[in-house]
């Protein structure tokens, strides 16, 4: 599984990558800071099931902080948007293809309205242009590969847009679907758009994160304003606020398992009013927002589950006797099969059933796995 970080220039998206992936990245104050995709490795959050079985996990794949388990993705952060960006103005368009090698999207808006469409300074800017500006760039960007199809005598429209879109993750059926539902007879601007408008609807996912909310005032207002306007997710959060947390944990400052955080070691003055700032803002808002924003993307807005390994359905162990040592995150559609081939492409040809660890029973091969599903792959 991959997610791209997309959004208007200067609206915190490398601190948000960052804030996932702990990679050093550059971080600035001013548009275009980012030029070169950063990628990384970032983690969905759930609920280890040791304390069910009574026993304490031993992880090989996904860390487990205080009974909640991180299950690994990748996440690529990239250059920031403007408006033209699709007819190559500002950093123009290259780096999307790069984005949209991504399963799913998380789109970072600045909910303060101090950045203005630039990234410059701003006071009370309107958020809504940003996301519009970026549903436009996607859509004319995707529009503009679609009309460089090449349909060869007899072939099949969908065929031809299947091929150039490759590499983008758009699924062949749903190309299937939006060239026969907008009963698409030939490529021209108005057929091309309504493709690139199905396929990025039904295929990209997309969750926004609408970040500086410790610089927002009347932040309430300000989401109820979007959600009545948007059909997608949004979700408020601080990425700054998330990153101090995620360095202190990595300094050993203190222990962070899941939307709150202890202390454990003696801080300086500095140290500690950065931490009780983040405190506050956890306080008025529950979490900084930024692990329920990837978690809402991967577990809830493109519906995958979070499935978990292992050799031993007894002790719920692999060969060297770790206990509950991997979870992976799969497709909603995802059978036991499926998983084996995600645990390791060998273990498809040699696969011959699966047991769920809760039932000890054989599951049905061509039954979608459960979320949270203890498997044991029988080879
Ligand atoms: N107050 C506040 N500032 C933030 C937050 N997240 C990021 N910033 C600040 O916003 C500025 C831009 O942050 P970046 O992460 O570089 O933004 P970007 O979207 O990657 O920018 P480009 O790569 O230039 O497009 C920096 O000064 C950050 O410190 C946040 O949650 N709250
Ligand atoms: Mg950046």
């Amino acid at each position: 599984m991959k997610v791209g970080i997309i959004g208007r220039t200067n609206v915190g998206k490398s601190t948000f990558f960052k804030a996932l992936t702990l990679e050093e990245v550059q971080i600035e104050d001013r548009p275009f800071t980012t030029i070169d995709p950063n990628r990384g490795i970032g983690y969905v959050t759930v609920h280890c099931p040791e304390k069910e079985f009574n026993t304490k996990c031993n992880p090989h794949n996904s860390p487990c902080v205080g009974g909640v388990r991180r299950v690994p993705l990748e996440v690529i952060d990239v250059a920031g948007l403007i408006e033209g960006a699709s007819a190559g103005k500002g950093l123009g368009n290259k780096f999307l293809s790069e984005a949209m090698e991504a399963d799913a999207l998380i789109e970072v808006i600045d909910i303060s309205g101090k950045s203005n469409e630039s990234g410059g300074p701003a006071i009370d800017y309107d958020p809504t242009k940003d996301i519009d500006m970026v549903e436009r760039e996607l859509v004319l960007w995707i529009k503009s590969i679609i009309l460089k199809s090449r349909v060869r005598n007899n072939e099949d429209i969908s065929e031809a847009v299947y091929k150039s879109l490759s590499g983008l993750k758009f699924r062949p059926e749903t190309v299937r679907d939006a060239i026969k539902k907008n009963a698409v007879k030939t490529l021209d601007d108005f057929s091309a758009e309504s493709i690139s408008r199905f396929v990025l609807d039904h295929d990209k996912p997309i969750v926004i994160a609408c970040n500086k909310m410790d610089a927002t005032d009347n932040l309430k207002e300000r989401m109820n304003k979007l959600k009545s306007r948007y059909k997608y997710d949004l979700i408020p959060c601080s990425a700054a606020a998330e990153l101090t947390l995620k360095e202190a944990e990595k300094h050993g400052f203190l222990e962070y398992p899941e939307n709150n955080f202890k202390i454990t070691k003696d801080l300086n003055k500095d140290q500690t009013r950065a931490l009780d700032i983040v405190g506050e803002i956890i306080k008025k808002n529950g979490s900084t927002g930024v692990q329920e924003i990837l978690n809402h993307l991967v577990l809830e807005t493109s519906k995958n589950k979070v499935i978990f390994t292992v050799e031993d359905e007894k002790k719920l162990c692999d060969g060297r006797g770790r206990i509950l040592p991997d979870a992976y995150i799969v497709k909603e559609s995802a059978t036991p099969r499926d998983v084996a081939g995600i645990v390791h492409t060998d273990l498809v040809q040699k696969y011959k059933g699966a047991i769920d660890c809760r039932t000890n029973l054989k599951i049905k091969n061509d039954e979608p796995v459960k979320n949270g599903q203890i498997l044991k792959i029988i080879i």
